[in-house]
Formats: structure tokens, sequence, C-alpha cells
């Protein structure tokens, strides 16, 4: 810290499971040049950190059938409901629905109240959406959830397999460190059937046919044998379940052409990854959601490992099969025990004794008796009416579920919803009957692990927002008005992290290997200065924690890893004449899933300002669609309405829409209007990768530009909008289905009359602008060609104006920078440089991403944009 008034303390990025550490001030937020992770990088979003933490938006007290309560009235409340439901309806009609974005202070607590003294055992968490395929996976194959690499080992790595990972977009500072660690001799391979930004850093990218990976690795696992390159010695040592994986493997991947058929790649393509495979020992294999999120997805996961556990590449400096976790607690959250199937400290239900040993741990008569459902699962509960009391913390369902129109139907129908969160209005808020303000980030202190099992701290460096307070707090509050003093009279943090890390290492000898008892006797001063570590951390053996199982013992009651005989399996559902097209959902740079932060930030918006369907060219020729316009992708269940963007890094047949867009800022822009509720067997885990729509035009008449100064009131609407947060102003992307009379409707949309007029009647363009004291006050343009209206950034930057000069006010008339200052689309965060200033330094003679970044500065931080400029480069060679 420093000694001045705004001193900076070290902290851990809420994004991510990276965990980068920050170095935060109210006004500022840097990397932390000590931490593990990231050595001083930050990625657009953490960089963009105190961009997003002002009071606007966020729920500030808590509320109560829509009036605003005192805490004691809302602790009441809620407790009332749960102790009503419990008496009437048994304690299977509670239900708690958590998050990966709570702190391991937040879970522990709501995991102990719920399964320990409530005892229902309806406790689940957003990890359902995304890490519970690698979480099965993990059991089946090492007998634990036990992620068993570091991060050093991707760039030790001379073969890096990346796959369904876009980490160039969703991991970035790891990225990044690929990126870094690249060298002569080191290869990449990505399997993604999207050419993705992370596909720059490929030697090789296969494209598959979605759904096809335990394919790809059971073809794998049979060229390992057939080459010689299977580690005998270590099988036999170490392993269980070879012989019946590799039958099961045979039976569908025997040759390499039946393998290059079925995932739709060239002959030539896989077995260069086979061979590269074999002959490399160091090979890390990192999977993210485009192995989890399936209905196959443990099967995934575990052709994965297998391979990997066939050539004795577990556990070792740069060779190891890796998880790349979403949220930045996902690990906390599993190792409290937070999901449905699991009990508490990495202990089952079903682990013997572990029952018994949770509730003399918790001082508790008897804890739930057994495993409760599963999110999907869940939710139908609640739709049936089963679910009489539903507490949704630190996660947006009614958004991130699938069939989304299904989940908001169960949530106005459960009788008490009760939302935890920091943001006044998300979709799911929109369906509480008690709103409890949750502290923020930056308000709050406790602990994350991240992907590589490395616990840090997250430190409060502001006050509290209004009336909020720390979600454990909140469940502890909870806890004690239903009459459990005893157990929840938590002073702070550090006492709910002494207490988890007790029950890691209680009546634990070894065979529960997630031990963080060592930690169990830290002072208060010795948690306020916590430095991240890696866990095992117990209280006798200092050893070397960065990976497990390097002596080839796991955590399976004989000790030997399994190899697990899987065969591949699309989803149930097929394609058809109706809903031809395979809907592939995921992430985009500069959001964070449903937008309640990183919307904030004006230049975190800018990249991709609007919902969008990324479709092959030949799909949108085929449909005469245009690229630049809109289109609708119709469900079975919803309908999504986002621009059309043309590439051929899509797969013709296939289409990929992001997932963040939801009612706040847009009209009909959910990804999982599109995605069934088809879960994995093994895992509960939805198939969010494989919806199935048809795309039509969005027959637009008119589109527009609307902007008006902060906060004024909105008397319009429009067919299609997208809304965006700008510097001094409320902005809308907005398009229209039938013409509309601007003269009489233009007082609404501007909250006023015009000063500034320009219409062309017959060819339907339409720009007025109102004027307040010489200052832009509002501005609306219409036209029937999208590409006519000029950036939202050159818009923005008008209302910044004191008072618009002459040039201005012509441009605003022209709809475009009469000067020609319109940087075009944001391509760079970091310095706000656009598609069109990097085309005229392109001109100017500039030839590459190093002159480019001379000249611009673009691309000279965090990297992300790397692969655009280049894209941008290309495109004017092409154009030559
Ligand atoms: N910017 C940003 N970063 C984030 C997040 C965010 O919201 N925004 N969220 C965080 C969270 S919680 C998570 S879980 C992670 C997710 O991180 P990632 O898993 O890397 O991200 P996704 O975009 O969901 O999906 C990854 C890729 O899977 C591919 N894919 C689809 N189907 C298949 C298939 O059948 N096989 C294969 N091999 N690939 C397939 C998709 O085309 C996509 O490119 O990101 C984390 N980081
Ligand atoms: N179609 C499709 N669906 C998906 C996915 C996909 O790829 N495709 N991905 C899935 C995955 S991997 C994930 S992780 C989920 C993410 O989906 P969600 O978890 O639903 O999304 P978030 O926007 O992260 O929701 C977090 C909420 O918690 C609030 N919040 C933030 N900090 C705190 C806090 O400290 N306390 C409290 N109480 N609230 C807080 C935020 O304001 C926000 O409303 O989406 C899943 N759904
Ligand atoms: S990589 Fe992840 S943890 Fe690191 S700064 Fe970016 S979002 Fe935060
Ligand atoms: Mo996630």
């Amino acid at each position: 810290m420093t000694g001045d008034n705004n001193p900076t303390v070290l902290t851990t990025c809420p994004y991510c499971g990276v965990g980068c550490g920050v170095a935060a001030t109210a006004c500022d937020t840097r990397g932390d040049q000590a931490h593990p992770a990231n050595l001083g990088r930050l990625c657009v979003k953490g960089a963009a950190l105190h961009e997003t933490l002002g009071a606007e938006g966020r729920l500030l007290a808590p509320f109560v059938n829509g009036q605003e309560a005192s805490w004691p009235q809302a602790v009441t409340a809620v407790a009332r409901a749960i102790r009503e439901s419990v008496a009437r309806h048994g304690p299977g009609s509670v239900a708690f629905y958590l998050s990966g974005q709570l702190l391991t202070e937040d879970y522990y607590v709501a995991n102990k109240l719920a399964k320990g003294f409530i005892r229902t055992p309806h406790v689940d968490t957003n990890s359902r959406l995304c890490m519970s395929s690698a979480v099965a996976a993990h059991k089946r194959a090492f007998g634990g959830d036990l992620v068993p690499g570091c991060y050093e080992d991707l760039e030790l790595a001379n073969l890096l397999v990346l796959a369904g990972s876009n980490a160039a977009w969703a991991h970035p500072v790891l990225y990044q460190r690929m990126q870094a660690s690249a060298r002569p001799g080191r290869r990449v391979v990505v399997i993604d059937p999207r050419k993705t930004a992370t596909s720059d850093l490929a030697d090789l990218h296969l494209a598959l046919r979605p759904g096809t990976d335990t394919l790809l690795f059971n073809g794998l696992l049979c060229w390992l044998v057939d080459n010689d390159a299977v580690d005998l010695d270590y099988l036999a040592d170490h392993c269980q379940g070879f012989d019946q994986s590799l039958a099961a493997a045979r039976a569908e991947a025997a040759d390499l052409a039946s393998v290059a058929r079925g995932c739709d790649l060239p002959v030539d393509d896989v077995a260069t990854f086979y061979q590269w495979f074999a002959q490399e020992p160091r090979a890390v294999t990192a999977f993210s959601q485009g192995i989890n999120q399936s209905s196959a997805g443990t099967d995934k996961g575990n052709a994965i490992i297998n391979c990997h556990l066939a050539t004795g590449r577990v556990g070792k400096p740069g060779a190891s099969p890796f998880s790349l976790t979403g949220q930045p607690n996902a690990m906390g959250g599993r190792e409290v025990g937070g999901l449905a199937n699991t009990l508490a400290a990495h202990m089952d239900y079903d682990s013997p004794g572990a029952r018994e040993r949770v509730a003399r741990f918790w001082g508790t008569d008897a804890v739930a008796s057994g495993p409760g459902m599963k999110a999907v699962d869940l939710f139908d509960a609640v739709g049936r009416g089963e679910i009489k009391v539903l507490w949704i913390m630190a996660t947006n369902p009614a958004v991130s579920l699938p069939e989304t129109g299904r989940i908001r139907e169960a949530l106005a129908r459960c009788p008490t919803v009760i939302v935890s969160d920091c943001i006044r209005h998300t979709d799911t808020a929109r369906y509480a009957d008690i709103l409890l303000p949750a502290a923020g980030w930056g308000e709050k202190d406790g602990t994350v692990t991240n992907s590589e099992r490395c616990i840090s701290r997250q430190r409060r460096f502001l006050p509290l927002a209004g009336e909020a307070r720390p979600d454990w707090w909140i469940i502890s509050q909870v806890a004690r008005a239903l009459g459990h003093d005893a157990g929840f009279d938590y002073p702070g943090p550090a006492d709910i992290f002494r207490e988890h890390a007790r029950l890691s290492g209680f009546e634990n000898a070894g065979e529960r290997f997630f031990d963080i008892s060592g930690l169990a006797g830290l002072s208060e001063e010795q948690y306020d200065a916590f430095e991240p570590r890696q866990w095992p951390i117990t209280r006798v053996l200092a050893r070397d924690s960065r990976r497990l199982f390097t002596d080839g013992r796991f955590a399976t009651a004989d000790g030997r890893g399994r190899l697990v005989p899987v065969v591949s399996r699309l989803p149930a559902r097929a394609l058809s004449g109706d809903f031809p097209l395979i809907v592939n959902t995921g992430r985009i740079r500069d959001q964070w899933h449903t937008m309640t932060r990183t919307a904030r930030s004006s230049r975190l918006l800018a990249h991709r300002p609007e919902p969008f369907i990324e479709a092959h060219p030949e799909d949108i020729r085929t449909r005469s669609l245009v690229p630049g316009a809109l289109a609708t992708l119709t469900s079975a269940h919803g309908r999504f309405v986002g621009r059309v963007r043309a590439t051929p890094d899509q797969r013709p047949g296939e289409v990929f829409v992001p997932i963040h867009w939801n009612d706040e800022f847009t009209g009909q822009g959910l990804a999982t209007a599109l995605t069934d509720s088809l879960v994995d067997p093994l895992s509960g885990q939805p198939d969010a990768k494989q919806g199935h729509a048809t795309l039509t035009h969005w027959p637009a008449a008119w589109h527009g530009r609307m902007l008006v100064r902060r906060d004024r009131p909105k008397r319009w609407t429009a067919d299609y909008w997208a809304r965006q947060t700008l510097a001094d102003c409320d902005s809308w992307i907005v398009a229209g289905r039938s013409p509309a009379d601007w003269r009489t409707a233009v007082t609404d949309w501007l909250g006023g009359p015009p000063q500034l007029v320009m219409e062309d009647v017959r060819a339907g363009r339409f720009r007025a602008a109102r004027l307040r004291n010489g200052q832009l006050e509002a501005v609306l343009m219409v036209d029937p060609e999208p590409d006519a209206l000029p950036s939202m950034d050159w818009l923005a930057s008008c209302f910044s104006h004191p008072e618009l000069d002459d040039n201005t006010r012509r441009g605003l008339l022209a709809a475009k920078a009469v000067d020609g200052d319109d940087a075009g689309n944001l391509i760079c965060s970091c310095f706000q440089v656009g598609d069109r200033q990097i085309q005229k330094a392109i001109g100017r003679g500039a030839d590459s991403v190093a002159a480019l970044g001379r000249e611009l500065q673009c691309g000279t931080n965090c990297g992300s944009c790397v692969p655009e400029i280049r894209n941008l480069l290309l495109a004017a060679t092409e154009a030559v």
C-alpha cells in the first residue's frame, strides 16, 4: 500500500478463471507485477475494471415485494419464507442456485446453511453450465475433481493442443503467456469448428464437425497404440481400463479415414495431429467449453484424458490434460462442494462416512440425505411448482440457462424468488420477490481459486455502495434469523476461511487431495497479507503443489488412474428441415456474460456493440441475406435478432452467436432462446454449443442511430434496438420494419423539438438534432442503408463539445464526420483505435502489425486485437 489518498490495493480480477492479480485504486486498475498468474499483465476487461465501479445502476437497498426495505425487514422476509416452506412442504421445497462468481467464503456459508441446517439437498450452481463435465471426467479418471497441471505447463509444452477453447478471447492473459512462449519447434493445434482469434496461434487448425471430439481422440488413442507411442510401463504401474478403452476406441476409430470422415476433416490434417502428439512427450491438451458444454461432454473429457494417461503425460512439466475453468471462482465453488451432487470439501454424499463427518464438523444433527437436483432439473422442478423458495446468488439464470422461455415461466411461477445481485435491473431480477443488494468487487474481502488451484485474495478498496453487504454476511444474517446462531456468528471472512480450511483437513488422512488445513491457523493479519498459493497446503508436508499425481498415484481407492471406454455420441436431437442450422454460442473478447458489469464501460461495448450472427458467406448467399443487415434465427423455443457477419471462419451449415445480450440490452438477443435443455447424462451440463435454428432476413425499412444525453426520459420504441452506454449519452442502434413518419415522431424521439433537420423523403433519409444552450442534447439519424450511418463513437464524441462548431453541425446533417475524424468501429480497446484509422494507416504504407503498432499503438498493450489487425491487413492486400 502507498500512503497517499488513493492507496493501491492488491486484489484479484473478478472475471475469468485465469485469476490475474490486480493492483487497484478507485480510479485505476493495473496488473499486479508479482502475481504468479499474470506477472503484471491484464487483458482489456481487467484493465477497464475501474470504469465499471460507479454507483449508477447498482442495487443499493433491499426490496421486498417491490418496496424498498431495511435489512432487518428483508432478512425477516427471507427467513419467514424459508421457515414456512420447510414447515409446510419439507426442506426439499427450498433451493439455492449459486455461482462461480461468489467468493469461497460466501459459497462455503451458503452451502453450509442449505445442506447442513435447512437440510435441503437442492443446492446447485451455474458451474453446472460451465465446468461440470470436466468435474465428472476428472472424477472418473483421477478419483477426484483434480486439475493435475499448472499454467507453466502451457508454456513448457512443445505441443499445445487447445480443444474447444477460444483462449485469445476467453483466457486472454493465459493466451498471452502461450504467445510469449512461442519458440522454434513449439507447435499449437486448435480444435474448434470455427476459426477463432485463438486459431491465429495455431500451426494446425482442425475445424471439426461439431461434437465429434470423442471420435478424434479415440482415433488418437488407436494411432498411439499402432505407432508404439503409448507408455506401457506407466499403464501397467499406474492405470486401469486401458484394454476396454482401446476396444471402445477401435470399434469406431480404427483407421484414419473413418475418423477424418466422421470429423469432416482432411485425412492429412488428422494424421499430422496424431504424429505430432505421438512424437512429443511434452504435450498439454487444454480444454474448455467446446468440450464441456456438450450432451456428451464428460465422455469428451475422458477421451482426452485417456490419451494423456496412455502416454503417461499427466502431472508432468509441460505434459498434462488441462481444464481451463471459466469463472473467477469456479474452482473455489467446487472446493466447498457447491454442486448438487457433492457435499463439502471434496466429499460426496456417497463418500464413506462423509455425511456424518460433515454433520459432526458443522455441529448439526444431520445433513441433507443425498444429492440434490442439477440446474436444468432444478428449474424443471421450479416449473412444476415443487420448489417454493428459490434463492439465486450471483448468477442470471433467466439469461444463461437453455430454453430461457421455460426458465422464465418457472421463475414467474415460483412463490418466492430471492435474488442477491449488485445490479438493480437484470432479466432475473424482474422475477424477484425479494431483492438483496450484494457488495460488488472492490467492496468485499475473501478468496478465489483459479484454474491452476491457486488461491488468491480479493481485497476491499472501496466503501460499500448504499446498503449493499457481502454475500456471506447476508446468508449468515438469514441463518441466524432461522435460529442457527452458533454456526453462523462469523465476525468476518477470515473466520469462515479458517473453518473451510479446517474442514478440508478434518479426518483426512490423505485420501482427499483437496487439503488446505495448513491455512487453518492463519491469523487475521496473515489472512490479510495472504499471497497467492496453490493447493494442496497441508499441515505436515510443504511439498511442491504445482502439479498433482507426479508420482503416478491418483485419488482413486487403488491409487490408479482410470482410462474410461467412451464412444462418440452426437446430440439426440438431429437437424430437421425446419431448423437446418447448428447454432454455436460463445464469448466475445470484451464482454463478460450477461453484461451487467462490462457493458458499463463504453470502450468495452465498442468492439461489438450489437448482437450478431456469424455465418458462412455461402449460407448468407443462399438465403439472400446481406452482410451488415439484420437477420433472425428462429428455433423451436424462440428467436434471436442480430446483425449478419459473413465469415469463411464459420463452417457452412453452422452459425455462431454471442451469449451476452439480454433484455436489458436488446429486444431479442438471447442465445439461450436457441439452445435446448439437452444435458450430458453424467454431468447434467447442458449442450450450449448445438442449438438448431433457421435463418431468415429481418426486413428493415429503415436503420437508425439514436443518442440522447444521459438519463433523459425515453418516449419511443423500435422494432429492433440495441442499447449502448457511451460517455455522456444513452445510445441505441435501432431499426424498424415499416416506414415511419419522422416529422410527427421526432419530438418524442429527441425529447423536444429539433433545431437541425434534414430530410430526403423519397430516399428515406432523415437526420435531426436537438441542442440546448448550443450543446448537443439528442440526435437521431435514419437511413435505408445501415452502412451509411457514422460510427457511434464519433456521434457520442459530439456530446462532449461545450458548443457545437460549424463543422460538426455540418457533419451531423451529412451523417458523417466532415473533417474525417471518425475512427470507425473499435478494434483496439486499450488504445481506442478503430478500423477506419487502421485502414487509413495501411493506405499510408503501414504494412505489418508492428508498423501499425508503432504508428497508432494498436495491439501493443494486451494484444487481444492482433488477430483482427492482421485480418484488416490481409483484407487490404487482397483488395489490391
Ligand atoms: N471475454 C470473456 N471471457 C470469458 C468469459 C466471458 O464471458 N467473456 N467467460 C468465462 C467463462 S465462465 C468461461 S466458461 C470461459 C469459456 O471459455 P471458452 O470455452 O474458450 O469460450 P466459448 O466461446 O464458450 O467456447 C469455446 C469454443 O468452443 C468451440 N466449440 C463449439 N462446439 C465445439 C465442439 O463440438 N468441439 C470443439 N472442439 N469446439 C467447439 C466454439 O466454437 C468456441 O470457439 O470463458 C471465460 N472467459
Ligand atoms: N447458450 C449458452 N449459454 C451459456 C453459456 C454458453 O456458452 N452458451 N455459458 C454458460 C457458462 S460457462 C456460464 S459460467 C454462465 C454464466 O451465466 P451467469 O452466471 O448467469 O452470468 P453473469 O452475467 O456472470 O451473472 C452473474 C450475476 O451476478 C452478479 N454479481 C456479480 N458479482 C456479484 C457478487 O459478488 N455477489 C452477488 N450476489 N452477485 C454478483 C452480476 O451482476 C450478474 O447479474 O452462462 C452459461 N450459459
Ligand atoms: S485474463 Fe481473465 S483474470 Fe486476467 S485480467 Fe483478463 S479477465 Fe481478468
Ligand atoms: Mo463458465
